[in-house]
């Protein structure tokens, strides 16, 4: 009895490698009763590029032929002739991810649909600058740093894993906090961004911020949210949250709904991991990419990437036994720019050399 249900089963391996096949040649032909792309994969252009699209139209009897980008209706053709070309302005919905689609109505009231995702890169070459250190301090080995930030020429600093997360005020001389409250072991910290006279810590995976008083911190209120939280900064009127992703969620301070994202791009790709924030005084956003020795510097309005920071020389001397560079700070009591990274030995105070290549 056993051996039969062996057999029957290789049976059934065997026509199922045989028929699946046949099916999806079925689907294939199915592509022929609509409009479609002449291209056959995703499309990759930039903010400032206006492609020439071409549209196949493949069958007589398509009444009607319609173009979505972003979900939005862009162009319809009716009675449609058997190719169509389209001049497309990519950057209409900004930089990013965004999909591209046909949509054919039949005679019958049918209608195909074609979608393609469609890239858009920016149409700037980032500048290349380098990190200097300037001035060093001790920095805690056991910080794992998630957020550093100041206020009022306080430094605050936050840190991650579970058990050892916290948010501190820091005497930046000594590298020992004045001041901490540590999360409860079920919370891995993350970023950190003082507002009014809060500080609001994002968590990684706990999708839980905390929001402190910023003198005594206690934790006075919480807000949850979708995703993983990684790092964290504000503008004085939108707090602006990093995911892990390329994209940079605005959020309303008071309610922590989201208000409007951006995708961050450079010319030749999105650049994904984005981490610890900074708001410069420059009006952009200064970006650590875990896992690189890099910041990149951000057009808040479009993402798009104007610079990159390299932070090598301080990975060089600062890193010790730690973990990557994280953590950007400006202090704007004495204009100087600090930078650390995950139980680093050190904190710099740095300067950014604008060298042309
Ligand atoms: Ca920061």
């Amino acid at each position: 009895m056993k051996k039969y249900l062996i057999i029957g089963l290789i049976l059934a391996v065997i026509g199922a490698m045989v028929i699946v096949p046949l099916l999806k040649d079925n689907g294939g032909d199915e592509e022929q009763i609509g409009a479609t792309f002449e291209f056959k994969e995703n499309l990759a252009t930039r903010w400032d590029e206006a492609v020439n699209i071409k549209i196949n139209v493949n069958a007589d009897d398509i009444q009607k032929v319609e173009l979505f980008y972003n979900d939005s209706l862009f162009q319809t053709w009716t009675q449609p002739s058997k190719t169509i070309s389209y001049l497309f302005k990519a950057g209409f919905y900004g930089l990013g991810t965004r999909s591209l689609k046909l949509v054919s109505t039949r005679e019958d009231g049918t209608t195909y649909e074609d979608e393609r995702m469609v890239r858009v890169l920016s149409d700037i070459v980032p500048e290349v600058w380098f990190a200097k250190p300037v001035n060093s301090y001790p920095h805690s080995e056991t910080s794992f740093t998630q957020g550093l930030e100041f206020n009022n020429g306080i430094l605050f600093e936050s840190t991650g894993q579970k058990g050892q997360s916290m948010v501190a005020q820091i005497d930046m001389t000594t590298g020992a906090s004045l001041k901490k409250m540590g999360l409860d072991a079920t919370y891995f910290g993350e970023g950190i961004t003082v507002f009014g006279d809060k500080v609001y810590q994002l968590t990684w995976q706990e999708k839980k911020c905390f929001v402190y008083n910023k003198n005594t911190l206690q934790i006075e209120d919480d807000f949850t949210y979708n995703g993983e939280g990684w790092g964290l900064c504000n503008d004085g009127k939108s707090l602006i949250m990093s995911d892990g992703s390329e994209r940079l969620v605005f959020r309303n301070p008071k309610t922590f709904e989201i208000e409007r994202t951006i995708e961050v791009c450079s010319d030749k790709d999105a650049i994904a991991n984005l981490n610890e924030l900074e708001y410069g005084p420059d009006g952009n956003i200064y970006a650590n990419v875990w896992m690189t020795n890099k910041v990149v510097v951000i057009n808040p309005l479009n993402g798009k990437v104007i610079a990159e920071i390299d932070g090598t020389e301080l990975v060089v001397q600062g890193k010790g036994k730690g973990d990557v560079l994280n953590g950007i700070a400006y202090n704007p009591a004495t204009k100087k720019w600090y930078m650390t990274g995950k139980n680093w030995m050190k904190l710099f105070e740095v300067s950014f050399d604008k060298v042309a290549i």
